[in-house]
């Protein structure tokens, strides 16, 4: 079957077309690679200038679509458009259980501003295997802002992190576990912290006071942003606009400080998945560990990741050769 996507159609927004492209990179099939490839680059060579990838993660339970759900109506207030990627835990063995009750995205489906997309997490912590990244492309051709959902207990933000360009945790008050994970320094610093049910005034008060002394112990990630913290109550729906404001500060300091180092990385970062995810720890050792792979990677055109590990490929394929030469020649 010969699926037509038009490029153009996916940058200007249009549903049908974003739907389609989707679903043809994640239900690709192995002879279909070089059109996925393709696919991804003419993309990755139009992203929208201005968009924002904003991770929010957080334990389940904690508000996380409740405040997607509100987050969708500022930004369509200031007449961004969305794209939602909401990364469902249920599939994961545990995951049934924690949930508790759950909301949904809540939006306007015949708003054309608007796209939201599940996805199954599958084997990896927060999900967020190549496949996100896949999905991810058309997204930045598309949206304006770009939403990613995942369930986050702590050490699993690394991975969010080298996805999007903004990390926000959310907390609910009288749930100790999160805050003591900052407190013990084991989480991985968020952007923007946001402590949602904030209704709940005071507990809320008192998570802000300990999120406070934690931070006065001088947060700071290595760029220099200083972490803030945003209260909101997505079932009163207050807070939210502050939240953009600040998420709007941290996409201008990423611009001014990082610029594109940060996208870079991510990118490099993507090609090691592709790399390891066909060749395993065989071709992580071979190429000499990770380290050396990440050095390799940076010598080639990141373009298109398809390119990076075809490059890699052939380095892994060179250096077994050499490596056989000498048992090739005895046997001749
Ligand atoms: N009191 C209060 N409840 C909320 C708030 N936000 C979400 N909830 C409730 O918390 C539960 C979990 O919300 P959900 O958005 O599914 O959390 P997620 O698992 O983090 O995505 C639902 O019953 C929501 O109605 C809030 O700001 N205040
Ligand atoms: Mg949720």
């Amino acid at each position: 079957m010969k699926h037509h996507i038009s490029i153009s159609d996916v940058l200007l927004g249009n549903k049908m077309a974003v739907a389609r492209a989707l679903n043809f990179l994640e239900n690709r099939r192995p002879e279909e690679i070089g059109r996925v490839s393709e696919l991804i680059e003419q993309l990755s060579r139009n992203p929208r200038p201005g968009r924002h990838i904003i991770g929010i993660t957080g334990p389940p339970g904690v508000g996380k679509s409740s405040l997607i759900s509100r987050m969708i109506g500022e930004y369509r207030n200031q007449n961004q458009t969305i794209g939602v990627i909401s990364v469902d835990p249920s599939s994961r063995k545990s995951g049934g259980a924690l949930l508790g009750d759950r909301a949904r995205i809540n939006w306007d489906p015949t708003d054309p501003g608007v796209f939201i997309r599940s996805m199954a997490a599958g084997r990896h912590l927060g999900g967020l295997a190549w496949r996100t990244r896949h999905l991810m492309t058309v997204f930045e051709a598309a949206y304006d802002v770009i939403l990613l959902e995942t369930v986050g207990v702590g050490q699993s933000e690394t991975e969010i992190d080298e996805v999007v360009d903004t990390v926000v945790f959310v907390v609910q008050p009288g749930s100790g576990d999160s805050l003591q994970f900052m407190k013990a320094g084991i989480m991985e610093i968020p952007h923007i912290l946001v402590i949602n049910k904030a209704d709940q005034k005071a507990l809320a008060q008192k998570a802000l006071n300990d999120l406070e002394a934690v931070k006065s112990l001088g947060w700071m990630d290595k760029s220099g942003w200083q972490p803030g913290i945003v209260m909101t109550s997505a079932l009163e729906g207050w807070g939210q606009e502050e939240l953009l404001t600040r998420l709007k500060a941290h996409q201008d300091h990423l611009i001014s400080s990082d610029d594109n180092q940060r996208r870079r990385h991510n990118r490099i970062s993507w090609i090691l998945l592709l790399y390891r995810e066909r060749f395993g720890s065989f071709g992580m050792e071979t190429l000499g560990g990770e380290e050396n792979i990440l050095r390799l990677i940076e010598q080639v055109d990141i373009g298109n990741p398809f390119y990076g590990l075809c490059r890699l490929t052939e380095k892994l394929r060179d250096t077994l050769r050499s490596s056989n030469s000498g048992i090739i020649h005895e046997r001749t």
